[in-house]
């Protein structure tokens, strides 16, 4: 087989880059090693920046997410017993977040590449890249009868994820690793019943973080920082409401409703960079490339802004034969990757309990929160970044 763009995984990164690629004519394969029920299943991330919505419309996917997902202006930091709200469309000149599940991106973006014919493998397995630094990279795989096949590639993207084959794939000798692991990871459910508040509530609490984030009507989806190191079986369902009774308390009156919890999970914390996201003619993008936790809602947006760079500097390639901007790749990705890195690290530090932390430590995180809620300019830093910052110019 022959393609133009080789592309290792159908998450956000390469579904969207193989969907946008689309757009410019230029042709690819998506290889996944999962079936599309389960890729179109796995709950994961929950909020779009204004720049991703903006993108997945000006692309022609964002029909249903204009009709389904919910567009918020605000949001909500809660400590001290007391809601502080970020009005986050006045601080930014107009932009927003939208709430629509990242499993629902998928399916559009899946029914997208299907509906245009474009090539879409589910069940692969052992995918290998080789002859990275040649001009043919190629990608061998066994497809979903057990087949050996291989594709010979101009360019292959690696959106494989954090444990996906592309990264490994990179020479150590050439990748520098930066990475932090949290002591804490959040435990996550999903509950049948109303939206307990109209925006997201991020809580700092003397026992831990909690998150109210919601799905839809009738779906919520509700976080608190656990042990890392916890299994489901730890927390029965009692034990969690308690906890988020207690760490959502204040005095005003605002109670959280119980409902039914159908799905419970742990979910690391890890803030991670490879540099740089490209050799030779592989190019790395989204979670294949960098990890943020959680806490500042930027993980798929990263995957998106990523992929808007590489679709761009394949197009000036395929268009014109330079190279250039494939080259700076690593470099244009990595500016707003930091910033991102940068920004989820910062709110996970303010919003977190840390078991060694001090009360002096306590103190300075309270004295933060007051100061982003309730000083203009410390207010509008968070709320450009939470948004997003706009994309570089093209
Ligand atoms: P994905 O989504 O992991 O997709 C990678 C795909 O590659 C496949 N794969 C392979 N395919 C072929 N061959 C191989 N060898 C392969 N190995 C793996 C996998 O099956 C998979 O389908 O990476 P991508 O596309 O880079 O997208 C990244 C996002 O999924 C991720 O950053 C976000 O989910 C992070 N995240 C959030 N991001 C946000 O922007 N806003 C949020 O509100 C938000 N909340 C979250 C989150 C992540 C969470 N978890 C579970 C870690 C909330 C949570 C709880
Ligand atoms: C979610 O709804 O899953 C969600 C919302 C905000 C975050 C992380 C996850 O920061």
């Amino acid at each position: 087989m022959r393609t133009q763009v080789g592309i290792i995984g159908a998450g956000p990164a390469g579904l969207l880059l193989a969907h946008l690629l689309r757009l410019r004519g230029i042709e690819s394969v998506v290889l996944e090693t999962r079936s599309r029920e389960e890729i179109e299943a796995t709950i994961r991330a929950g909020v779009l920046e204004q720049g991703t919505v903006d993108l997945l419309n000006e692309s022609g996917v964002g029909e249903r997410m204009r009709r389904e997902g919910q567009r918020h202006e605000g949001v909500i930091l809660r400590f001290g017993g007391q809601s502080h709200r970020l009005h986050l469309a006045e601080l930014t000149g107009g932009r927003s977040i939208m709430v629509y599940a990242q499993h629902e991106v998928i399916r559009d973006l899946v029914k997208a590449r299907l509906d245009a014919g474009g090539q879409l493998l589910f069940g692969v397995k052992d995918v290998s890249l080789l002859d990275l630094d040649t001009k043919l990279p190629k990608l061998r795989f066994h497809d979903s009868d057990g087949a050996v096949r291989e594709i010979t590639c101009d360019y292959i993207a690696g959106c494989d994820g954090f444990h996906g084959v592309s990264r490994p794939s990179i020479p150590s000798r050439v990748r520098k690793e930066f990475e932090r692991v949290y002591p804490f990871g959040w435990f996550g459910i999903l509950v049948e019943g109303p939206p307990a508040t109209e925006e997201l509530i991020y809580a700092y609490h003397e026992r831990g973080f909690a998150l109210v984030s919601t799905r839809s009507p009738q779906i919520q989806r509700l976080y608190l920082q656990c042990n890392p190191n916890n299994r489901v079986e730890d927390w029965p369902d009692a034990r969690i409401w308690e906890e988020l009774h207690t760490r959502l308390a204040g005095s005003d009156g605002w109670r959280l409703a119980d409902g039914r919890i159908f799905q419970k999970g742990v979910v690391a914390m890890r803030s991670f960079v490879v540099e740089p996201m490209q050799y030779g003619r592989l190019f790395l993008a989204g979670d294949a490339a960098h990890i943020v936790p959680p806490t500042g809602a930027k993980g798929l947006n990263l995957a998106v802004a990523d992929v808007r760079v590489l679709a761009r500097a394949l197009a000036a390639f395929y268009g014109t034969g330079q190279t250039a901007l494939l080259e700076r790749y690593s470099e244009d990705a990595l500016r707003r990757v930091w910033r991102a890195e940068h920004f989820s690290w910062w709110m996970t530090s303010m919003l977190h309990r840390f078991h060694d932390e001090s009360p002096f430590h306590h103190r300075l995180q309270l004295s933060q929160l007051q100061y982003v809620t309730g000083s203009r300019s410390a207010a509008t830093m968070l709320a450009e970044n939470y948004v997003g910052l706009p994309f570089d110019k093209d």
